[in-house]
């Protein structure tokens, strides 16, 4: 497969404006407001331009409709639709549920470990091309697993990936098993047995899949044991799940991110902990607003929350089924909720500084972003 820096940054130029992605259009120029007009440039000209970090971000869901078709063609997998346009049409989703029917579906055409190097590189050259300069990746090897396909197969193409943008790009990456929540906790805990031989390609644990019915207390074992080994945890509450699903995933899984976390605010003292305890929250502004969590993005908590002093991140989740990548998510929020140029430094420092990299190191990406923020455009 072919991928171009050059490419991939027009191509998303092209996405911002496309009309079946009305919720990240361009603002509309008034001429009678020239002030308010080069203020908006100006802060769409900084989004794109500083060094960005995304801490949630399914590898499986950056799979686009026309590399899912080159990879289910090339293993003889049968996809029951016509064409990319037509898998694009069939993104419409209820809820949760929903989307992850589909998710699972179009992850079913992956089957080599070159399938996954794929996927995974095209992930990285796109992000590459918006300035993201650190990833952490989720993958779901249990899909994969149950499909008959090897742990390893998984990780030896997603690790070979990552490995390679690095040498190419300078992107660095960290890897995050997730546990399904749908399954059992014996399930996830057989998962985690084959991971503790790849201790140096992954970072840290995580805990995905349908939300509702499926309480993070299930999986204390399963986590007490990874941490334990020496790995980080994460794990995704409050998406569709109530406040109390944060508070376990804070007290008995003991992570150190809540991915979405939007449902805190119904809850004052769970919200006071979370910015007492510095707890970043991985937001996901587009996926929210596909999922049906928020009606629209103007309706979005994200200003809200980072107003309420919480640690907020902007991330994708799952691009290629959610209309847009991180510089999407970035430049819809600042539109939709109309942040600030602060507001913009605070979501992109809040990302190097809750990311797993070594302080030396995140140190060095702030004083990047610190350079890109002083940088003078001509306008
Ligand atoms: C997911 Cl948006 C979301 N929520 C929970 N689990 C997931 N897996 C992939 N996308
Ligand atoms: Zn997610």
């Amino acid at each position: 497969m072919q991928v171009s820096e050059a490419n991939s940054d027009v191509d998303e130029t092209r996405r911002t404006s496309d009309a079946r992605h009305p919720r990240v259009a361009r603002p509309v120029v008034h001429r009678r407001r020239p002030d308010v007009v080069s203020a908006l440039t100006a802060l769409e000209r900084l989004i794109r331009r500083i060094p960005k970090a995304e801490l949630h971000i399914h590898i499986e869901g950056s799979l686009e409709p026309e590399l899912m078709f080159e990879i289910a063609e090339r293993n003889g997998v049968r996809l029951p639709f016509a064409s990319a346009a037509d898998v694009r049409r069939a993104y419409e989703f209820r809820d949760l549920r929903s989307f992850l029917d589909i998710y699972y579906a179009g992850a079913a055409v992956l089957h080599r470990a070159r399938d996954f190097y794929d996927l995974t590189l095209a992930y990285l050259a796109r992000a590459h091309g918006q300035r993201v300069r650190h990833a952490e990746i989720f993958f779901d090897p249990q899909t994969h697993t149950a499909r008959g396909v090897a742990f390893e197969t998984v990780l030896e193409g997603i690790h070979s990936a990552t490995r390679d943008a690095e040498r190419r790009w300078g992107i660095s990456s960290g890897l995050i098993l997730c546990f399904l929540r749908h399954l059992p906790a014996g399930a996830a805990m057989e998962t985690f047995g084959r991971a503790l031989g790849y201790r140096d390609r992954i970072v840290a644990v995580g805990l995905d899949s349908s939300e509702v019915g499926h309480p993070p207390a299930d999986f204390k074992d399963v986590f007490d044991r990874a941490r334990a080994e020496g790995f980080l945890a994460v794990a995704h509450a409050g998406e569709e799940g109530p406040p109390e699903y944060i508070r376990q995933a804070l007290h008995l899984l003991k992570v150190a991110r809540i991915d979405h976390g939007v449902r805190c605010e119904e809850d004052p003292d769970l919200v006071a902990e979370l910015a007492t305890a510095r707890i970043p929250l991985t937001v996901c502004p587009l996926s929210n607003v596909k999922l049906r969590v928020f009606p629209s993005l103007r309706e979005h908590n994200l200003k809200r929350l980072l107003d309420l002093g919480l640690r907020v991140t902007i991330n994708s989740d799952d691009p290629a089924y959610f209309g847009g990548y991180l510089l999407e998510n970035f430049l819809g929020a600042q539109q939709a909720l109309g942040l600030g140029r602060a507001d913009i430094y605070r979501l992109a420092r809040n990302a190097f500084e809750a990311s797993f990299l070594a302080p030396t190191v995140t140190r060095r990406f702030v004083e990047e972003l610190d350079a890109a923020m002083a940088e003078k455009t001509e306008s």
